[in-house]
């Protein structure tokens, strides 16, 4: 076995981003993901946000490597037939559809098990049993109901999402070990099972330390935030660390001539208090009362981190970098997109992928952000549409002389 998910096939009736991207995960891993649109226009993001006229978008691109296309009419009886069958001989089936659309469609959990009782069928919603469990979902709706934009952002200020994809991308990762586990267990009993997730939940999950700060609240003001004034719920703390060392963003000089990003995160650990405090030239704090311990820096942070500003002030924020990371200071350079895109080490990582295309040339990508020492990720284009739709159904079903003709021109594939 070459690869972890060999001889694993997903049928992959997932759209946009989340679903998407926890399929290109199983592709990496080795697993067959027969990704299944609709005729004419597919997966909604082949056209959306495009950078080149009529060729299939990033967004698609970048979602959707290493997996075969299958055009398939849900809506007609012939497409359906086609689906059943496809399931009969699948170990995993992924969708993150609208709630109730795969009930529509006639495929309730009842009835894919019916089809194949050792089928994974696994779902992301944008919420569980409740109030918003009717409701359609989209990342920001997800930041928002689930605790990050609520705790993102400067006390003064709005809510604000996360630029990091969490409710998406974030919970199809979530997704992705929940199906390695229910595919593992089946190695036990043989059974299937159903796995959900809802993108609120897998949001809590991350906003974990949130739900702890808020019960901490019960016993008092949160020391270690830069906020003055606490109500009943944890606030926005700006670029506060949230953890147990207090960190924040400090600027720096810029290189640019806007100064974009002239940023660097600076974490005080007290092993380093010393050695940070002669680096920046203030050695007068190190024994002063006010400054010498952990406990009596915490109401005097936001002076601390105004004096090291002082000092990046005069670096770019890779000088700076390199000048605290000499001393083992926790720091790191607030990159842009255009530093990471442009990043040696990502690409000698493999994180950052050029991958060639019929339509659109090379594009980058990022690759599989893990590696398995027994698992190489061959990081490869995404299909385009139907592209693999005859080379499925010859291999995959038991098609008599031309139905498969048949079938297309009957609108079901
Ligand atoms: N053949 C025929 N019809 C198909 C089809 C196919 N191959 N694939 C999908 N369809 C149809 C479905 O049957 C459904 O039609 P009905 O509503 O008539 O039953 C429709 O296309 C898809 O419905 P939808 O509700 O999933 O799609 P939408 O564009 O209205 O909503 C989204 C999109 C993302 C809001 C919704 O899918 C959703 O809430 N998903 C769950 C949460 C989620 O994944 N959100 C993350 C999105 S990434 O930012």
């Amino acid at each position: 076995m070459r690869k972890a998910l060999e001889g694993v096939r997903v049928v992959d009736m997932t759209h946009v981003q989340a679903g998407p991207v926890c399929t290109q995960l199983l592709a990496w891993m080795g697993a067959d993901v027969i990704k299944i649109e609709r005729p004419g226009g597919g997966d909604v993001t082949r056209s959306q946000l495009r950078d080149l006229p009529d060729v299939d978008s990033l967004y698609f691109t970048m979602l959707n490597g290493n997996k075969r296309s299958l055009t398939l009419n849900m809506k007609a009886d012939e497409g359906k037939q086609v689906f059943s069958q496809l399931l009969e001989r699948s170990d995993i089936v992924v969708e993150n559809f609208g709630p109730g659309v795969m009930d529509r469609m006639g495929y309730t959990w009842e009835r894919i098990q019916e089809i194949n009782p050792q089928i994974i069928y696994a779902s992301l919603k944008g919420f569980g049993p409740g109030a918003l469990e009717s409701a359609k979902a989209y990342e920001n709706i997800a930041q928002a109901t689930g605790g990050a934009m609520s705790t993102t952002g400067f006390e003064d200020g709005p809510p604000v999402v996360t630029g990091a994809q969490i409710g998406d991308s974030g919970n199809a990762v979530h997704l992705f070990g929940a199906i390695c586990a229910a595919l593992y267990q089946r190695t036990h009993t043989g059974r299937g099972q159903r796995v959900q997730i809802s993108m609120r939940a897998g949001i809590l999950n991350l906003c974990r330390v949130k739900l702890r700060d808020q019960q901490r609240l019960e016993h008092g003001p949160l020391a270690e935030y830069p906020n003055e004034e606490f109500g009943d719920f944890v606030p926005r703390s700006g670029n506060a660390s949230g953890g147990g060392q207090p960190g924040w963003a400090v600027r720096c000089k810029p290189t640019t001539e806007k100064g974009a990003n002239a940023w660097v995160y600076v974490v005080i650990q007290p092993q380093v208090w010393e050695p940070l405090m002669h680096k920046i030239g203030r050695p007068d704090l190190i024994e002063n009362p006010d400054y010498a311990t952990p406990e009596a820096r915490l109401p005097h942070l936001q002076d601390i981190f105004d004096v090291i500003e002082q000092w990046t002030l005069t670096k770019t924020k890779w000088e700076a970098f390199g000048e605290l990371n000499a001393i083992n200071v926790p720091c790191g350079p607030v990159l842009s997109t255009k530093d990471l895109i442009e990043d040696e080490g990502l690409r000698a990582e493999g994180v950052v992928v050029d991958v060639d295309h019929p339509e659109r040339g090379t594009y980058s990508t990022v690759g599989c952000p893990f590696t398995l020492s027994d698992s190489p990720v061959e990081i490869k284009r995404s299909p385009l549409l139907g592209e693999h739709s005859a080379e499925i159904l010859e291999e995959l079903l038991d098609l008599p002389e031309g139905e498969l003709e048949r079938l297309t021109a009957a609108g079901a594939v």
